[in-house]
């Protein structure tokens, strides 16, 4: 039997998603989702669900011991648009709510925590292609920010604590069974929405801002490849660059309207354009591949293909 499984951030859009998976898994029992949202969403009421402030610390401790848990995916944090409305809450959220819990790692309640980092570790004096693992980042956002301060405090308590946390840097994720909340990259999951229902969108980023994008279904696999993979080939505590495919809002449209034609596109650019235009446009991801064996499967006319037909079945 498994050991007993904490999603925190469970309602969000990987963490409902990688829920549903751990409890395909490892059992629907087995996997307890929380979320500061007093309700369970719809998608997981199959399963145990416990409201959460990742802030509560005593309440954190308390559900861990109540449900006996041993390992936590924490996914919840302010990503890199909504972090901005409010720099003070995204640092408290995203730098307290990872303490939070390597704290309880390093007090032996804990065998092992995934914690997401993203590509806005980067920032504009970063090389845009092909992004080395160990780069220069200097990253210019309150999110990056808490990413790279992250994802330096996980290697400090894996040297220090020998805790088990394993990261990966996320790229923009797609995905057409849960919304995304407040990333720069959600142009590319609205899209797909506004397709469907008016046949425009008005995008908020201009038409060449190119960033590395991620199917949702690539993202899970990451997540659970670099869980499974023995301790001894995790050679970077820190966060592992993974990469899935690349392509601008243009380059994104014309995908779209090789299946609707009727389709059109504007922009828009707002300040999430400065943001994307100071991230990487593709990264090299050869020491995941080689400690993990990472290896995407959906190019972007795959992703397309597949956000289509599933959104259609959904209207
Ligand atoms: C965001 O846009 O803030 C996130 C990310 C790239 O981490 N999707």
């Amino acid at each position: 039997m498994p050991s007993k499984i904490l999603v925190i951030g469970a309602a969000g859009q990987i963490g409902t998603e990688l829920t549903l998976k751990l409890r395909d898994l490892y059992g629907t029992d087995q996997v307890i989702a929380t979320d500061i949202k007093e309700r369970s969403p719809e998608a997981l009421l199959n399963g145990p669900f416990e409201k959460l402030d990742i802030l509560d610390k005593p309440r954190l401790y308390e559900v861990v011991k109540q449900h006996g848990i041993k390992e936590i995916y924490l996914l919840a944090a302010l990503l890199s648009a909504t972090a901005e409305k409010n720099p003070s809450l995204g640092w408290d959220l995203n730098m307290n709510g990872l303490s939070n819990v390597l704290d309880l790692s390093r007090d032996g309640h804990i065998q092992r925590v995934f914690w997401p980092s993203s590509i806005a570790v980067f920032g504009p004096n970063t090389p845009k292609n092909s992004t080395p693992q160990r780069t220069v980042m200097e990253p210019t956002t309150v999110y990056g920010i808490t990413k790279v301060a992250g994802e330096s405090w996980c290697e400090y308590y894996n040297n220090r604590y020998g805790i088990d946390i394993r990261s990966v840097r996320f790229p923009g994720i797609i995905g057409h069974k849960s919304a995304p909340g407040g990333g720069t990259t959600d142009y590319a999951v609205h899209i797909f929405h506004e397709a469907i229902k008016t046949g425009h969108y008005e995008c908020f980023l201009s038409k060449d801002a190119e960033l590395p994008m991620m199917y949702m279904p690539d993202a899970i696999k990451s997540i659970l490849q670099i869980m499974d993979a023995p301790s001894e080939s995790i050679s970077l505590r820190t966060s592992y660059n993974i990469s899935g495919v690349s392509f601008t809002p243009e380059i994104l449209s014309k995908a779209i309207q090789k299946s609707m034609p009727e389709f059109t596109i504007s922009y828009k650019p707002d300040y999430r354009d400065s943001i994307a235009k100071s991230w990487p446009s593709s990264l090299n991801d050869e020491l995941a591949k080689k400690d993990w064996g990472w290896n995407p499967d959906f190019n972007l006319e795959a992703i397309v293909n597949d956000m289509l037909v599933n959104l259609k079945l959904a209207v």
